[in-house]
């Protein structure tokens, strides 16, 4: 299972008072049986339903997390995907082995492997199966983004309300590539990071529609001497190392990710200096004085490429862009 919470950097550039770092990530072993075999097993002719797009399976958890919380936790998965056999699933007791602790779901979670977390729900109490997405206020009221230009003076509470509820639900996880160390030492310049794969939009045909990753590749940007380092500056950068003639060097993806499709796949790289001033030329920089920046993009496995920099949204969530880090010296 794909865990949400890998993109927290540029989270914090929208919400100041939480100052999270990238880095946190997990790839689990979950024990389990497939929701698909209890579903079909209680109701067969749901097999017939599997292209439909008209029903959903509803999870519902014990927790209640107060009215100005939301209520009841839950959260949906179209029906098709809960009965889709190359998506697996799971009602879940174990985590790499071990039973549920309470803080991860004891006694029983769902687990929709490369969707955002909100979907696996926890304390598990009830499952429905419904012609309607799930109404609580996970599903409906969080986790969406709400694309919005950001240079317009923000909506009204009413204006935001109404965009909230017309936005679709987050589903699936995009293509995505982090940095999360940039490193210099010595000579060299070494980088490590976490990538993952496209699992299509959260709508039909589902699973089909996940592109594997393919590659991560670097570059490197130098900042105009005197100026120093900060992550306001990234969208700035990506659209630099997209417009110049900025060349890209391969990583090396850990092969432990090979055939592992839910996964974060681990990466990394060293580069000789030489090599690094030799990417910076030729994004045209090579004189000056400066710090040097690291930007980071993935490849999937039909040519695509991550998405540079998504549109600006009024929740801050979501963000999928193109990684940069400073490189420390
Ligand atoms: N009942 C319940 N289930 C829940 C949540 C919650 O707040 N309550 N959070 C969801 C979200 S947003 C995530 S990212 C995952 C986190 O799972 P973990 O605590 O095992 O990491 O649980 C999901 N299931
Ligand atoms: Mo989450």
């Amino acid at each position: 299972m794909v865990v949400t919470v890998a993109r927290l950097k540029q989270y914090g550039t929208v919400h100041e008072d939480i100052a999270l770092q990238e880095g946190t990530i997990a790839n689990i072993v979950w024990t389990g049986c497939l929701l698909r075999t209890v579903l079909l097993d209680l109701f067969p002719s749901l097999a017939d339903k599997a292209g439909n797009e008209d029903w959903h399976v509803v999870f519902e958890s014990s927790q209640d997390c107060g009215e100005d919380e939301g209520g009841i936790f839950g959260g949906s998965i179209p029906g098709g995907i809960a009965i889709d056999p190359s998506v697996p699933v799971l009602l879940a007791w174990q985590q790499n082995q071990q039973d549920l602790t309470l803080d991860h779901g004891a006694p029983l979670r769902v687990v929709v492997p490369g969707t955002i977390g909100a979907r696996s729900i926890k304390w598990l109490r009830k499952v429905t199966i419904s012609s309607k997405p799930s109404q609580h206020h996970a599903q409906q009221q969080d986790y969406k983004s709400i694309p919005y230009p950001s240079e317009l003076p923000l909506p009204s509470d009413d204006e935001k309300a109404r965009l909230l509820a017309n936005a679709e639900p987050m589903g699936w996880s995009p293509l995505q590539s982090v940095v999360v160390e940039a490193k210099r030492e010595a000579e060299k310049v070494v980088i490590k990071g976490y990538g993952l794969g496209e699992k299509g939009t959260f709508s039909f045909p589902s699973a089909a529609a996940g592109i594997p990753l393919a590659q991560i590749a670097v570059t490197f940007l130098r900042l105009s001497s005197g100026t120093d380092y900060e992550p306001t500056m990234d969208e700035h950068f990506t659209e630099r190392a997209a417009s110049s003639a900025a060349k890209w060097h391969k990583t090396v993806l850990d092969p432990a990710g090979d055939g592992k499709r839910w996964g974060w796949t681990l990466w990394h790289v060293e580069l000789e200096m030489e090599a690094v001033r030799q990417l910076i030329a030729a994004e045209g920089q090579e004189g000056k004085e400066g710090q040097i920046v690291v930007v980071v993009k993935a490849i999937d496995a039909r040519g695509q490429e991550q998405t540079r920099w998504p549109e600006w949204n009024l929740r801050g969530v979501g963000f999928n862009g193109w990684s940069v880090k400073l490189v420390e010296e």
